[in-house]
């Protein structure tokens, strides 16, 4: 069994999650520097204001910004062909809204940059993952005002032309689906003020949520024909959470159900990024929703001209949708939905389904004729540390193995598949719940949900498992 020669595997971190340092060297305020820590039951929430007394996951994080070394090499030690991460807006412009870039966060991405291609690994760059400057959602409620885009976009030319040397691959929004899963109303504040939820936060009518959505895709579009005019080498990609929904039973009115739900949720932005325009089972939704999009002319325009050269996800879980009453719902799982007896849980309810991401590869891959990359997949579990000091998370690399013979059949059935970027390659908080306990990495950080821990890192038993994958492109597993 093989991977395509250059299969590009290695791994993804988001900003907010990782890198701390939240108000060094002239970085701005950003979304999630205001939100504190949550569990499963009692979730994170905004503050408008920083207390000293108060947990902030993202202050200070796993320390990336003072670790980037040492964390490089060993994703280089790893084998690392690619690096997923992203630029934290406020670190270029604080506000989101000055006149000159700030030059000690532009130079920080660089030394990034440049350590990565130091080993031969490609930095994956997402432009906005569940970031933005506070400063814009206190002026402009965030992407509710369209006048966010010019800014966006300032932000983005400012990033080509500094790194057009140093990365080739780009994503514009992470899971720009995020705001229409069904928890919607609480996720909207990844789509407003480009956040993702479940946050103790006033809801955002769908309205307001779609209008949002169109500005983002908007943006998307607009840095997308950009880069193509001005930097021919970049590839540009779009990113959807991936939330495949199964119909409960063979009842045709399951079927239907699933089927439209699939449409708002799986395919509605990547069909605007991909297909250059809104898809018609769009306006109907608006329609029984109430919601009125004014779409101009010279808006279709821009969205015909700025869509991607590639498609990625993440990939996580599966639902089952029923329009029959008294199912039972799953827990905890984004997709929400009814429960599906045939798959397990993890600690946090998100249903795993190596198949599942099968079925999806090949479902994405007849849509759009495009190479796909898978950029997020992995197991959040709570590691302990054995009786000999080290983490044996045999459990995290059953999941990663299955998933990638999932991948590897997909190639088989003839899904163009260009790489694989499992989530949180080293621990980092979580963004659903602002928690340290919910683990996804191959290296282990020594830091804990009330503060404390020395951030050293150390390699769990996976990481030797994926050095060994890589090392044989995918056929030691
Ligand atoms: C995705 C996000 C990531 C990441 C991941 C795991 O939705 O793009 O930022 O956090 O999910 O989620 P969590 O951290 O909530 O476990």
């Amino acid at each position: 069994m093989a991977f395509r020669k250059d299969f590009l595997w290695g791994g993804a971190c988001a900003a907010n999650q990782f890198e701390g340092a939240w108000n060094v060297d002239g970085k701005g305020i950003s979304v999630p520097d205001l939100c504190t820590n949550g569990t499963k039951r009692n979730p994170k929430c905004i503050t408008t204001e920083i207390r000293e007394n108060r947990f902030y996951p993202s202050h200070e994080a796993i320390d990336f910004y003072h670790h980037y070394k040492e964390d490089i090499a060993l994703f280089a030690e790893m084998g690392f062909r690619v690096f997923r991460t992203s630029i934290n807006w406020t670190r270029i412009y604080p506000t989101g809204m000055e006149e000159e870039p700030n030059e000690k966060g532009l130079v920080f991405y660089e030394n990034v940059f440049k350590e990565c291609k130091k080993y031969g690994i490609e930095p994956l760059v997402t432009l906005s993952h569940y970031e933005m400057p506070y400063a814009l959602v206190e002026k402009y409620n965030g992407w509710a005002d369209r006048n966010v885009i010019a800014l966006f976009e300032k932000y983005c030319y400012t990033v080509f032309d500094r790194y057009q040397n140093l990365v080739k691959y780009w994503l514009t929004f992470n899971e720009i689906n995020g705001g229409v899963t069904p928890l919607g109303t609480t996720l909207s504040l990844s789509t407003v003020r480009g956040y993702e939820g479940p946050v103790a936060d006033a809801p955002v009518s769908p309205q307001v949520r779609f209008e949002a959505l169109h500005h983002q895709l908007l943006a998307s579009a607009k840095v997308v024909a950009y880069a193509h005019e001005h930097y021919p080498q970049f590839q540009m990609g779009d990113m959807n959470v991936f939330l495949t929904a199964y119909p409960l039973t063979c009842d045709p009115e399951d079927v239907l159900a699933a089927q439209k739900h699939n449409h708002v949720i799986n395919w509605f932005c990547s069909d605007v990024q991909i297909r250059g325009e809104y898809p018609s089972y769009m306006k109907r939704y608006f329609k029984e929703q109430g919601i009125c999009l004014e779409i101009s002319e010279e808006e279709k325009e821009i969205l015909k001209r700025g869509t991607v050269d590639f498609y990625t996800c993440s990939y996580y879980m599966s639902s089952c949708i029923t329009t029959h009453e008294g199912e039972a719902t799953v827990e905890g799982n984004l997709a929400g939905g009814a429960k599906n007896p045939y798959l397990q849980a993890s600690d946090w309810g998100w249903q795993i389904d190596p198949d599942g991401l099968r079925y999806s590869l090949n479902e994405i891959y007849e849509r759009y004729r495009i190479p796909i990359m898978v950029v997020e997949n992995g197991l959040g579990a709570r590691d302990e540390k054995a009786e000999d000091g080290q983490i044996h998370d045999s459990y995290r690399i059953d999941y990663l193995r299955r998933h990638i013979e999932a991948m590897y059949e997909a190639t088989e059935d003839g899904v163009d598949l260009m790489g694989y970027t499992p989530w949180g390659c080293i621990d980092l908080v979580s963004a659903s719940t602002g928690e340290m306990a919910k683990r996804y990495g191959f290296i282990y950080v020594n830091k804990f949900d009330d503060g404390t821990g020395d951030l050293s890192r150390e390699k769990k038993d996976s990481f030797d498992w994926y050095k060994n994958v890589i090392a044989t492109n995918g056929q030691c597993l």
